[in-house]
């Protein structure tokens, strides 16, 4: 009889803050030991010349939610998960969906019934908020946080999700008085919907123009607009799929002025441009995602709000649609790009594209990848230290990473559902072989071995005693954790 379940030998292990050649034992799902210890495993892991990291932690996902427009996901619980694993995420963050006219007590158990039998990882849900009656505000919020739901997201966008300032100061208070962090969609309805009517009245359909309506202007009056209602309810904002230098500038001013106000980029802002979206015919339509994809000025300009800690979470936004009119067509050929389902999938590349972009070209250390991809995601969102870093107590999900490997990107490797993936023909160097979620090897030198529906449900508390309220507040800066610059 072993000491431990589980041993990883001669790794070396990478947190946040430090980088270091240890063994890690394993039991009952946790880490008991890191270092050198003595002692065996019932099931040794050689990690020699590999990275030990803590497992990826997307905070912004998509999966089984059904649109607004009636479109559902590509992507179930059970696809997006075992796809999430493969690129070395162990823990999901995805949305519960309230349309206008659902309760939200039932718009949560579907999720949960959705979820519970399927997910191979560990989830929680964010609750999308469209329709804040009375008693939403007064009952079903406070009751959903209660629940484990502690952040919520608004759109400020989309004619069937959008909520108004008035709504959105509503919102902000519960959530400020129940300790649910905000997300929300900031771009300008009436900018864009302007714009469109206008360019499709003049004959332009095509997916290239969704770029040119989704103007940087509608993100950055959002933002503005949003960091005013923040500020006027005195409760946190953290600001979704930010793409524009403009954006990112109107965060930083307000984190500059003490402001609780957070960002997040993800891949396709980083990766990916508006000529993506002008490819013959609708293939454009495979990149089409709110905000677009802009120019490489906004590409480096995420790149410097992630260093600079303006942007904390890189996440995928992984909004799986199929290339037919089951998802992003739903007028076959005929689609204008108003009515193209919005949404890329990201999921499985996320991790590997910014360690080989990022890591690879030394634009970020080790550390600092794992910071925007797993640490910072499970500080903000009420995670931490359960998941997002390597240490004695926390939950054994991690990532074993191969620096060295290196392959190219084909729709066919990737595991989710969607048939297509955005990044076709990528080189990559460093691949996640092994990844272990509560101390199970899910996956296995490339193999999956995980049940449907062993993942968890994580129970999140309102995040009040995480956040201290007020603007002022000392404990605040103390707790570094809140957006700690990644150049120290
Ligand atoms: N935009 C969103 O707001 N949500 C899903 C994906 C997208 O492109
Ligand atoms: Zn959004
Ligand atoms: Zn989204």
């Amino acid at each position: 009889m072993a000491d431990f379940d589980l041993v990883i030998r001669n790794g070396t292990v990478v947190t946040a803050e430090h980088t270091f050649d240890a063994d890690i034992a394993i039991s009952d799902g946790l880490i008991v030991a890191l270092g050198k210890f003595t002692g065996t495993g019932d099931r040794e892991i050689d990690a020699t010349s590999k990275l030990v990291l803590p497992g990826g932690i997307d905070s912004h996902t998509h999966i089984e939610q059904l649109s607004a427009a009636g479109v559902m996901n590509a992507d179930d619980f059970h696809s997006a998960t075992v796809s999430a694993a493969f690129g070395g995420t162990t823990t999901t963050i995805s949305f519960a969906a309230q349309h206008r006219g659902m309760q939200i007590p039932q718009v949560v158990a579907e999720y949960h019934e959705r979820a519970a039998p399927k997910a191979v990882i560990d989830y929680a849900f964010h609750l999308i908020v469209a329709d804040p009656t009375p008693e939403t505000l007064a009952d079903h919020l406070p009751s959903a946080i209660e629940g484990g739901v502690a952040s919520l997201k608004l759109y400020m966008t989309y004619d069937r999700l959008m909520v108004d300032d008035r709504q959105i100061l509503e919102v902000l208070t519960v959530a400020r008085s129940h300790g649910a962090l905000t997300m929300v969609h900031a771009e300008n309805h009436g900018m864009i919907g302007w714009m469109s009517d206008r360019v499709v009245g003049d004959g332009n359909t095509l997916p290239r123009y969704h770029a040119v309506c989704h103007t940087r202007g509608a993100e950055a009056e959002a933002i503005h607009r949003l960091i005013a209602l923040s500020e006027l309810a005195d409760a946190p904002v953290l600001i979704v799929h930010v793409s524009t230098p403009e954006g990112i500038d109107q965060i930083r001013q307000a984190r500059a002025r003490g402001l609780k106000v957070y960002g997040e980029t993800c891949p396709q802002y980083l990766f990916l441009t508006s000529d993506d979206l002008d490819r013959g015919g609708l293939d454009g339509a495979m990149f089409c995602c709110s905000p677009p994809p802009r120019d490489a000025v906004s590409q480096e300009a995420c790149w410097e709000g992630l260093l600079d800690g303006t942007l904390q979470v890189y996440s995928s936004d992984h909004a799986p649609f199929r290339f037919d009119a089951s998802g992003k067509l739903p007028n076959g050929a005929q689609t204008t790009f108003k009515e193209i389902a919005n949404g890329v999938p990201g999921l499985e590349l996320r991790l590997p594209m910014l360690y080989t972009e990022g890591v690879g070209s030394g634009r970020l250390t080790p550390n600092q990848f794992v910071d925007i991809t797993s640490t910072q995601h499970a500080r903000i969102y009420g995670l931490y230290p359960k998941k997002g870093t390597i240490a004695v107590g926390s939950d054994a999900d991690l990532a074993i990473w191969d620096p060295e490997r290196e392959l190219e990107i084909t729709h066919d490797m990737i595991h989710d559902n969607v048939g297509y993936t955005p990044y076709a023909g990528r080189r990559l160097r460093g691949w996640p072989d092994t990844v272990l979620s509560r101390g199970d090897v899910i996956i296995d030198d490339g193999v999956l071995h995980a049940e449907r529906g062993r993942g968890r449900f994580l129970h999140r508390g309102g995040l009040a005693s995480a956040i201290p309220l007020g603007r002022d507040v000392p404990e605040i800066r103390q707790m570094g954790a809140w957006g700690t610059p990644l150049r120290r």
